[in-house]
């Protein structure tokens, strides 16, 4: 199975395409990349270096595909870190072909737009692309618990707010929700999955950083689109995708790095050395 993924791709370390391409792979996907920007590294590291690409640039690529009959070669659609709220079109018109080519061909949005101690920092635009073009598109959308209220102009304190806001992303197209970072208590973090059959919660110890390394979101979404893809049902494959990332970022932490430990901790991608059960929540 081949899925298409538009991301970033950063030189040195592990965020967008360059954290997601290796996860499916290790996973045995065939991970066809179209970077949306190409920087030196993740802006977190203070300095970085590099530039989005053109919209029409990403277009043309994706033109390229169909009309080498290669894009019907691929089965699913990831989406992450865009650059530019032009290439959503781009993003969206990849789907329309894709499914022109096989009917239902799932597509996962990841809306990458910022986070709580960062803020918002995409360019503008962005925020109201993702609602308005790309998640009614989406089979799962993977917010952080930011995101979620960004989206739908609610904060987001607690689980119950998670749920309802997941419900009116799902009222407007999207199949099923994944929210991430939601704070559970007990220095517990949780994962939260909603779809029509109902709402998931898969909770991990948080584990604390001195910087907190970027990338586990884009990796989370790998993992979660790659056990879909295998065949697991939502809650199943959230519970494996956050297991594995929770052993990465064990690893990472162990490592002391600003960059994931990805490389380091592969076999975690396919076997991960803790288990974290999907809990279902009350509605
Ligand atoms: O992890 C999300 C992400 C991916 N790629 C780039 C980023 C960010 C978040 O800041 O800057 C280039």
């Amino acid at each position: 199975m081949k899925i298409l993924s538009f991301q970033s791709a950063v030189t040195f370390g592990h965020v967008g395409n360059s954290a997601a391409i290796f996860t499916l792979q290790r996973l045995g996907l065939d991970a066809c990349p179209v970077d949306t920007v190409q920087f030196s590294n993740h802006p977190g590291h203070g300095i970085w270096r590099g530039n989005a690409h053109p919209a029409a640039d990403l277009r043309a690529v994706v033109e390229g595909l169909d009309a080498a009959g290669l894009l019907e070669s691929c089965g699913a659609v990831l989406s992450g870190y865009l650059g530019q709220a032009e290439t959503g079109a781009v993003v969206a018109g990849a789907v329309e072909r894709l499914r022109r080519h096989h009917s239902g061909a799932p597509y996962l949005c990841d809306p990458v737009m910022g986070d709580e101690d960062g803020g918002l920092y995409v360019a503008e635009g962005i925020p109201e692309m993702f609602a308005g073009t790309l998640l009614p598109l989406a089979d799962i959308a993977t917010p952080n618990r930011f995101e979620l209220g960004m989206l739908t102009g609610r904060p987001i304190g607690g689980v119950t707010d998670a749920i309802d806001a997941s419900h009116l992303l799902m009222a407007r197209g999207t199949k099923a929700v994944v929210t991430t970072s939601l704070a559970v208590g007990d220095g517990m973090i949780g994962c939260l999955a909603v779809n029509a059959g109902g709402a998931w919660m898969v909770r991990t110890p948080h584990l604390r950083f001195a910087t907190p390394p970027n990338g586990g979101g884009d990796t989370l979404s790998a993992l979660l689109l790659a056990h879909l893809l295998k065949g697991r049902d939502l809650p199943e494959a959230l519970s494996m995708a956050v297991s594995s990332l929770y052993g990465v970022l064990e690893r990472t932490r162990s490592a002391g790095g600003r960059e994931l430990a990805l490389v380091a901790a592969q076999d975690e991608i396919v076997l991960p050395t803790r288990f974290f059960p999907p809990l279902p929540v009350g509605i």
